[in-house]
């Protein structure tokens, strides 16, 4: 397979660690969202939505990664990401929708460059934008791990599930864009104990072969 993605990307970062948890091997293919590679025809063919994941399997291009973590589990169903009964299934996809649906993309790339060179917005208010929406965001997930009984090492049980692939990139972003994550200690926790794993730490942007070398 063949992972069209960025180092940086939170969605790409999902799918590698998703893919890794899956022990499932890949190729990186770098698409740089800091030169707009994403704008050029080149990937516009391969996802004319100009956004990173894009998985290549055999002459199969699967986008959108919750489609695709959905995919990986329906093709390689072993070390399983979702839970057996349906309502841990429905509580591990909501948790996951909290961070996929309502803290990533008011935080991407493209709003926060809108917001830079069409509205003129500075850095320091680009930096509370992503500040205001992640703390709201991780305050409302952090409520429901603190008194949900079916909170484990992981944000669900004591297995890694899709949560946890979108839980470690959004951990990440918040310290890029320096989020005090004091008030969400077991967001904390799981993000540390997700970090001990090899399939997380392999997925960490740092480590990727397109990371700029420190
Ligand atoms: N809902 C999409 C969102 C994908 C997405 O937003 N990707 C970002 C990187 S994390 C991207 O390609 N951004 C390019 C841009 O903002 O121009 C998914 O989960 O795959």
């Amino acid at each position: 397979m063949k992972l069209y993605g960025y180092f940086r990307s939170s969605t790409s970062y999902r799918t590698r660690i998703a893919l890794n948890l899956k022990g499932l091997d890949y190729d990186n293919i770098t698409v740089n969202l800091a030169q707009d590679e994403q704008l050029e025809k080149a990937f516009q063919s391969i996802n004319p939505q100009g956004l990173v994941p894009v998985l290549q399997a055999d002459d199969l291009l699967l986008y959108q990664s919750p489609a695709i973590l959905e995919w990986l589990e329906e093709v390689y169903p072993e070390n399983p990401l979702l839970p057996k009964d349906p309502a841990g299934r429905m509580h591990v996809r909501a948790m996951s929708a909290m961070i996929g649906c309502d803290i990533h993309p008011i935080n991407n790339r493209r709003i926060l460059q809108y917001l830079r060179h069409e509205l003129s917005v500075d850095e320091k208010e680009v930096m509370a934008w992503c500040n205001r929406w992640m703390s709201e965001g991780f305050a409302a997930l952090e409520k429901r791990l603190a008194t949900d009984k079916t909170r484990g090492k992981f944000c669900y049980g004591d297995s890694p599930t899709f949560a946890d692939c979108y839980l470690v990139p959004q951990v990440s972003s918040a310290h890029r864009f320096k989020v005090d994550l004091s008030a969400y200690p077991n967001i904390v926790d799981i993000d540390t104990h997700c970090r001990t794993l090899k399939a997380f730490a392999d997925a960490d942007p740092t480590v990727q072969p397109d990371a700029p070398k420190a």
